[in-house]
């Protein structure tokens, strides 16, 4: 079965670790386990695509600081597809995906976002359980980004699950669509 190289990019403390360790295992992961992430890890996850085919799944978790790039730079290379996380309560989150973590796709990963691998990328807004009711805000800012880079969005709480099956969808279909 293919193996699909998967990288989840963002800021420290956005809940890269908590989305894939519920997305790959199913549940919210332990605080005291967060804390022991170090460089990058991954899981992998079998998954079946709306077209039918079957792969598998190995989903990169940078765990690092940014000034680690010869593990950044290892870690994206070769990857096929990915998620920009930011948090929604913490909006320079959002900034550090356009000044540093686009660009670090870009140059690691030889994607190019002119040339349309914005489509490899879904923009992810975790934590909207601290959000209250009104999105707005941040789904123009989330809106604006997609049109600048040609990726989807959406928004999710990884602590309570709202959002991750839609957020798993619209990634099968990204990777039927990526991988023909
Ligand atoms: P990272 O891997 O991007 O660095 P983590 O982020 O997954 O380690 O999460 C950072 C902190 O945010 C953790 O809190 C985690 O529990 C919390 N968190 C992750 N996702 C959510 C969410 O959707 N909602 C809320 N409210 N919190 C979330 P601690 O306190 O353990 O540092
Ligand atoms: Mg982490």
């Amino acid at each position: 079965m293919a193996v699909i190289k998967v990288v989840v990019l963002g800021d420290t403390e956005v809940g890269k670790t908590s989305f894939t360790v519920r997305w790959t295992q199913g549940t919210f992961p332990n605080p005291a386990l967060l804390r022991t992430t170090v460089g990058a890890s991954f899981d992998t996850k079998k998954v079946t695509l709306p077209s039918g085919r079957e792969v598998t799944l190995s989903v990169w978790d940078f765990g690092g600081q940014r000034r680690f790039s010869e593990a950044l730079k290892h870690m994206i290379r070769g990857a096929k597809a990915g998620l920009f996380f930011f948090d929604v309560s913490h909006l320079p989150s959002l900034d550090s995906l356009y000044s540093y973590w686009v660009p670090a796709a870009e140059e690691f990963g030889n994607f190019s976002f002119e040339d349309g691998d914005g489509t490899r990328f879904i923009l992810v807004g975790n934590k909207i359980d601290l959000l209250g009711s009104d999105f707005s805000a941040v789904e123009a800012e989330m809106r604006r980004f997609s049109e600048r880079f040609g990726t989807e969005h959406v928004l999710i709480s990884a602590k309570t699950g709202v959002g991750i099956e839609a957020l798993d969808f619209k990634f099968k279909e990204l990777l039927d669509r990526v991988l023909e």
